[in-house]
């Protein structure tokens, strides 16, 4: 799925900023017809979750309608024209104009529809967006499980089965845009290395019977490669050579420019073109490789949270956090519990971060429904790699968090999306996040092992030492049985800003900070561990429980991104190591 990008064949129109909002908590909006429209609207902005920007909404978990009205361009009466959102959590149904155009269930991936047939040109359009987030055993990530199903010591209002704020809306941008009538579908590209030399293989779907074939044109430093492609059906492929490749990596994230052209007897009717970073990733014995080099991970769990927006894409946010992950010396993250924007994507290529892609596969269990679940978690697969493939900064598939692997089928279910995601991408390895250790019998098949631990946290609470001990014992254990690399995935200590303690006690600034130490040092003592990702990089929300003070604490960054000592630490920790 192509991110919609404008140049002479093709035009971008962003939708974002003001809709017309109105809640329909007894959900009639359908039956009275409120796709043509409807009286009582309020003003949203959109994109951003709808819980925070008015009183009433906070915790609102049903349905909901958007509505804007818009004017396509006159010059797109030629060719396609496509309807794409970014993200709206959990489920939208679609409607141009009063006719029904599409809908798509999950919070956190693009979905698009073409409107060609749809659109009216010379007058106002209308764009009615139905959105709803209601918590069910059924949906990917579960809420509103009985207790009887999945019993818990302590449940959250609302009842979400994971620890974040269930915030709904439309997240991401919504875009309106073109494409020619005969037109690039998708691209995919794969890069190897043999030698000094860089592969570049690349597969063009197009769409159009006119076209039979095109060009691929590859350029960057020293390096101008055009070859001619050759369909056959749909698809061309075709292989291209770099000479004295220059790789991609965090040090020196470097992106050559790919552009793919399509032509009809007439001429060029189609042009696409994508930043393209020369790597390959591959796990080996005890280790993980990038580009043949051992790569060890320094970096965070991650949220997409933050005052007001909720779950909203806010782009100098993500310019900061980036920022602040570069100034405390991280290479990577995980993007903890779901797919993160495209935008944030784009940004990890160019400045060389290192991600584990996850899918919101989180609070996982397996009674009831369990097949709905598995479908559900293969379709976000399917969807996640169809977005994020030609991403060099992806480096992992992450296929869930910490499942409640429990009951014998969990084993299965993980085999089957395990299968799934090398059958679309051989090229990276896949890992699934655990909690049970040596429990979780998927770690037998997965290429290299992530492992969520709170010693010193929820267990052995205030006292490190033992803490430290466990960690050691379990970690040799699980190494001595799987001969894998492992990546501790998620470890941290909750921090109120400002509370000091010394000796250090929990909660305290310095508490935080001397077990994120204590678990940093031991880490990489052991040669099998290839990453450290501290949990979390900033406090965020989540539903109310017992166990969070408003938000979940364990940022090493408060919410609104000021430093605890905790940052200061591991700053000093990992800047060091980088200087070798
Ligand atoms: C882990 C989860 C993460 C939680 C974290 C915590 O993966 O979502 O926020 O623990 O409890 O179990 O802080």
């Amino acid at each position: 799925m192509l991110y919609p990008k404008a140049n002479e064949f093709r035009q971008v129109m962003d939708l974002s900023g003001f809709f017309d909002f109105k809640l329909d908590p007894e959900k009639r909006g359908e039956k009275e017809n409120w796709q043509k429209g409807t009286e009582g609207c309020r003003v949203i902005s959109v994109p951003a979750s709808w819980n925070e920007q008015f009183l009433d909404t906070k915790n609102y978990l049903g349905f909901a309608w958007y509505f804007k009205r818009f004017y396509p361009p006159l010059s797109w009466k030629e060719g396609r024209v496509w309807l794409r959102i970014g993200a709206a959590n959990y489920y939208a149904k679609v409607w141009v104009n009063g006719e029904f155009v599409g809908e798509h269930e999950g919070g956190y991936l693009p979905f698009q529809f073409e409107i060609s047939d749809k659109i009216r040109f010379g007058e106002e359009n209308l764009l009615s967006i139905e959105v709803e987030n209601e918590l069910s055993p059924t949906r990917v990530p579960p809420g509103n499980i009985p207790p009887e199903e999945e019993p818990r010591p302590l449940r959250f209002y609302p009842d979400v089965n994971f620890d974040f704020f269930p915030y709904g809306g439309i997240h991401r941008p919504v875009y309106l845009f073109s494409t020619p009538k005969s037109y690039i579908e998708d691209i995919t590209v794969m890069t190897s290395i043999e030698g000094g030399k860089g592969i570049v293989e690349c597969v063009v779907v197009k769409r159009g019977e006119d076209v039979q074939e095109g060009r691929v044109h590859l350029e960057g430093k020293g390096t101008k490669i055009d070859q001619k492609i050759k369909f056959e059906g749909n698809t061309a492929k075709t292989k291209l050579t770099v000479e004295k490749a220059i790789l991609w990596s965090p040090e020196n994230p470097y992106l050559y420019e790919l552009s793919v052209e399509i032509s009809s007897s007439k001429g060029t009717v189609d042009k696409y073109c994508l930043p393209v970073g020369i790597r390959t990733i591959e796990v080996k014995g005890k280790k993980l490789y990038l580009n043949g080099k051992p790569i060890f991970l320094k970096g965070f769990g991650k949220h997409e949270d933050f005052p007001v927006l909720g779950k909203g894409l806010c782009l100098p946010l993500m310019v900061k956090d980036y920022s602040l992950m570069k100034w405390i010396g991280a290479n990577s993250f995980r993007t903890s519990h779901y797919p993160y924007s495209e935008e944030m994507m784009d940004l990890a290529d160019r400045q060389g971060f290192l991600v584990i892609d996850e899918i919101p596969a989180v609070g996982l269990f397996f009674g009831r429904g369990v097949e709905r679940r598995l479908a559900l978690c293969k379709q976000y697969i399917s969807e996640l790699i169809a977005r994020d493939k030609n991403h060099p900064s992806v480096i992992i598939w992450s296929i869930a968090n910490e499942p409640h692997s429990t009951k014998p089928q969990a084993k299965a279910f993980f085999k089957e999306l395990y299968e799934h995601a090398k059958s679309l991408d051989p090229s990276r390895p896949v890992t699934l996040v655990s909690m049970l250790g040596l429990k979780e019998e998927a770690l037998e098949f997965l290429d290299l092992i992530c492992l969520n631990r709170y010693y010193g946290w929820y267990t052995d609470s205030g006292q490190l030492d033992i803490a430290c001990q466990r960690l050691e014992k379990e970690l040799e254990e699980i190494f001595r049985v799987h001969k894998k690399p492992i990546i501790l995935s998620e470890f941290g200590a909750g921090s109120i800003a400002g509370m000091h303690a010394d000796p250090p006690e929990m909660f305290s600034e310095e508490y935080q900070a001397e077990l994120i130490r204590r678990y940093c040092e031991l880490i990489e003592s052991k040669p099998y561990m290839v990453g450290e990702h501290v949990w979390c990089f900033a406090d965020f929300k989540t539903a109310q429980a017992p166990h969070r003070v408003i938000l979940n604490r364990k940022g090493v960054f408060t919410r609104t991104r000021e430093p605890k000592l905790a940052a200061h630490i591991l700053r000093k920790i990992w800047r060091k190591k980088e200087n070798g």
